[in-house]
């Protein structure tokens, strides 16, 4: 369903599910700036593929900007202060991406997200994230902000349980997806990415996921 609630902003918000909303387009006006923030971040903190619990590597390559960073490795997922590679506290996410998160997230309808986190993924042709939840987080309060830049993909969205039948929702460069409330702990995936020559980003797909992983939604009150 496409909704048109939002006329300040004249973007179509399509509901996908209860308490998920999908902005399309939401970051393609400032898509270069996007792009260059990207590019910055990952001088600071490369782009890695880590190793899953089970031994096997990720197929997307990965990196972080924020407090708290997204890691995996034989011990299992968590949150770490420091980027493992280099010793160091993830560059700080910056404030125009912070802004925009937020701005996307108040669209969806959660305002006073501020996100602590901020996991980037990078695809490659034939790289592919399982059905998974984000289950990492202290506070499910606070939704997720998930942004697509590059090849467009076939992302998987499920339900509450492993075994819920999944729809492929098309993604495509510069569309934000937010899932919060009653779907924050719906199964989701991203099918392999597809071939394909992308004007700014090649045969690449970034995604950017906010994440309040430590504070508490809404911002402003005490962290645990
Ligand atoms: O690449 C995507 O669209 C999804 C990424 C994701 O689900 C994650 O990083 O947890
Ligand atoms: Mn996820």
């Amino acid at each position: 369903m496409t909704l048109s609630l939002f006329p300040a902003d004249s973007l179509p918000a399509e509901i996908i599910d209860d308490g998920a909303v999908l902005l399309r387009g939401f970051a393609a006006a400032e898509e270069q700036r996007w792009v260059a923030e990207v590019t910055a971040l990952q001088t600071r903190a490369a782009f890695r593929t880590m190793q899953v619990p089970g031994g096997k590597f990720m197929s997307v390559a990965i990196t972080n900007a924020g407090g708290w960073g997204w890691i995996s490795d034989l011990q299992g997922y968590r949150y770490s202060a420091v980027d493992p590679q280099t010793g160091k506290p993830w560059p700080a996410i910056p404030a125009f991406l912070g802004e925009q998160a937020a701005r996307a997230a108040a669209l969806a309808g959660y305002p006073g997200f501020a996100p602590d986190a901020c996991l980037i993924n990078r695809y490659q042709p034939g790289a592919r994230m399982g059905l998974h939840r984000d289950q990492d987080e202290h506070d499910f309060a606070a939704p997720i902000v998930s942004v697509s830049l590059g090849l467009p993909c076939r992302f998987l969205w499920g339900g509450l349980t492993r075994q819920s039948p999944t729809r492929r929702l098309a993604l495509t460069h510069g569309d934000v997806l937010v899932w919060g409330g009653p779907s924050r702990l719906v199964f989701h995936g991203v099918a392999p990415l597809m071939e394909g020559q992308h004007p700014l980003l090649g045969n690449e797909r970034w995604n950017l996921t906010f994440r309040m992983a430590k504070a508490r939604y809404p911002a402003g009150q005490p962290s645990e």
